[in-house]
């Protein structure tokens, strides 16, 4: 009798758990795609296409392996609704051909709502006389054992302090002394140059883009078909959907952007959406890259001499610090942590969200164009544009948690939630930050060109055609002060807020009113 190997959409690795000891001449491989994970949000199209093309491009190579692999597709008459629907139809059949497995094994789901769903199943599979066993993930750096242990008595949870512990552990970035190379452990400080007004722009090297292949176009076919009011555009796929065409694109980023991956890391510009960051997480995330080797071919770019450390520190602290933190942060606080809301914000999600031609305000607009087009848009412009709009307005902290599950092509709770709830939006009372990233329209205007298109005037702070950002940030701190006012690092913003007379104060009130009027 054989074992059965469950695989799943995110687990695109031969180097899973599940398939330690894996016999070939013996053993199975199921893949599964069904309508219950197509639908628990309604995904970015590019973000269907991306992860139904990858599991099936895996699925070919298995097979090309010689490994033995059963693949459900959405379309046909075996995909159900959900998983554990679809795996018992699968089971039966097999039953009613006299073909048993004695034992199902499958990695623990990623995501808390498929890893409950996955602990159902020993009680499920046991009528079957089959045993269920559940592996831990070993597609991450730091358990989740590792990170409460890490957690345990501490009052704050710093990510530097966790990051650093990574560099030590992993031995990445480390000098023989246990010291850092470079002799600092971070340089953020040197992070954060604006390319507004840069010639450096006809510098930015032409992304690389794999030709769709015929299984690609099949996907982009049935999505086309079934998903047509789902969000975002799916012409122009760009996406690589192999372990290969990842692995090309991440060495493309190492030689040609990660030179300027630090300097730029902060730096917004309306109609080039990916500067010089790396677009690898969504490869990452369903196994087709590996975080460590990452690092390390960073780390070896570094002493090679072929990129400054000020970029490859920035670079690696995102991967072995802040991946490995939010993952952590997410399983040691849910379920509760998905309905966290502490600076009780309810106004809902606006309209312009899902269609930026229904607002205005440049920034908003651009950021989401780009993210309708590309299923993409960096990490500031997710924290310092949508994000930061969404907090100072006071939107409801779980529409905004779908709205970015849905639009990004990297998009899995485990990541997104606490990025979400915990880095934008302060719903978590600062288990993740140490303060709301809230800022006003001039950090805007100093680490991009949005303001310079746009309808309103970002140096104005009141008035009829002042910068929304400007007054909603002073509503914000002014309406939250009995929940922030005591954090030190909001102490010159609320030093400031002392010195406003009442009609300052009033006039915020009424423009931030007004527009709160208007906001559909
Ligand atoms: P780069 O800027 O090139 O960074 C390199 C890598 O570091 C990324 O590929 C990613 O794997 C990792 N990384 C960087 N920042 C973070 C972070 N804060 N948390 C976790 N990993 C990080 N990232 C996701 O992978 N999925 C999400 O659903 C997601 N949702 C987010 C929602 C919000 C509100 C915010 C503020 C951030 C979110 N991020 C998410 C983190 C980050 O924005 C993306 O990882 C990054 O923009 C991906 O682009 P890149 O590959 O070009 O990253
Ligand atoms: C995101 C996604 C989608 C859209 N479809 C499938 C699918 O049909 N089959 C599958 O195995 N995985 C899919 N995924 C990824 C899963 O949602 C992902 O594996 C879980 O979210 C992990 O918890
Ligand atoms: Fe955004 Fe304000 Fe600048 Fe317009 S002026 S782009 S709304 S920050």
């Amino acid at each position: 009798m054989s074992k059965l190997v469950i695989i799943l959409g995110d687990q695109l690795n031969t180097k899973l758990s599940a398939l330690e000891e894996f016999k070939k001449d013996e053993d199975e491989i199921l893949m599964m795609e069904v309508w219950d994970e197509s639908s628990y949000v309604k995904h970015h199209k590019k973000k269907l296409v991306f992860i139904l093309s990858a599991m099936r491009h895996f699925a070919k190579s298995l097979t090309r392996e010689g490994f033995k692999v059963s693949y459900i597709k959405l379309n046909s008459q075996e995909s159900l609704k959900s998983f554990t629907e679809t795996l018992v139809g699968f089971i039966e059949t097999r039953h009613s051909q006299n073909e048993a497995f004695h034992k199902i094994i499958s990695t623990e789901a990623s995501e808390y709502r498929v890893l409950e769903m996955q602990k159902s199943w020993t009680e499920l599979l046991e009528k079957f006389n089959i045993i269920f066993e559940l592996r831990e993930d070993n597609r991450f750096l730091c358990t989740k054992e590792e990170f409460s242990d890490w957690a345990k008595g501490k009052k704050n949870l710093l990510m530097e302090n966790f990051y650093r512990e990574m560099r030590k552990k992993n031995n990445i970035l480390m000098a023989d002394n246990k010291k850092p190379l470079g002799g600092k452990w971070n340089y953020d400080h040197d992070n954060r140059e604006s390319l507004s007004n840069k010639k450096t722009l006809n510098k930015i090297p032409e992304r690389f883009i794999p030709e769709a292949d015929e299984i690609t176009r099949e996907v982009i076919e049935l999505v086309t078909e079934k998903f047509s009011n789902y969000f975002g555009d799916i012409e122009h796929f760009y996406f690589a959907v192999t372990k290969e065409g990842a692995r090309k694109a991440l060495e493309i980023f190492l030689q040609e952007y990660l030179p300027n991956f630090g300097k730029y890391q902060d730096a917004m510009l309306e109609n080039e959406a990916f500067l010089y960051h790396s677009v690898i997480s969504q490869y990452i995330n369903i196994g087709l890259l590996d975080p460590l080797e990452i690092c390390k071919l960073a780390e070896s770019e570094y002493l090679k001499g072929s990129a400054p450390i000020n970029a490859v520190e920035g670079f690696i602290r995102q991967i072995l610090g802040w991946r490995e933190f939010v993952r952590g942060i997410y399983w040691l606080y849910m379920p509760d942590y998905v309905s966290s809301n502490a600076l009780e914000a309810h106004r809902q999600l606006p309209e312009f969200y899902w269609d930026p031609n229904k607002t205005e305000m440049n920034c908003l607009k651009q950021v989401i164009k780009q993210t309708k087009e590309n299923a993409y848009s960096h990490h500031i412009q997710r924290l310092m544009i949508t994000g930061n709009f969404a907090l100072i307005a006071g939107i409801n902290p779980q529409e905004v948690h779908e709205w970015y599950l849905s639009v990004y092509a990297d998009a899995y709770e485990w990541v997104e939630l606490p990025n979400t709830l915990g880095m934008a939006l302060y719903a978590d009372a600062g288990k993740l930050a140490t303060k709301p990233y809230a800022a006003s329209g001039s950090y805007i205007n100093k680490m991009s060109n949005f303001c310079k298109n746009c309808k309103y005037n970002v140096k104005e702070k009141i008035s009829s055609d002042a910068c929304p950002f400007n007054y909603l940030y002073w509503d914000f701190i002014h309406r939250n002060a009995s929940t922030l006012k005591n954090n030190p690092r909001l102490a010159f913003a609320y030093k400031n807020l002392e010195n406003f007379d009442a009609d300052k104060l009033t006039a915020i009130k009424e423009s931030s009113e007004k527009f709160f009027s208007r906001l559909k």
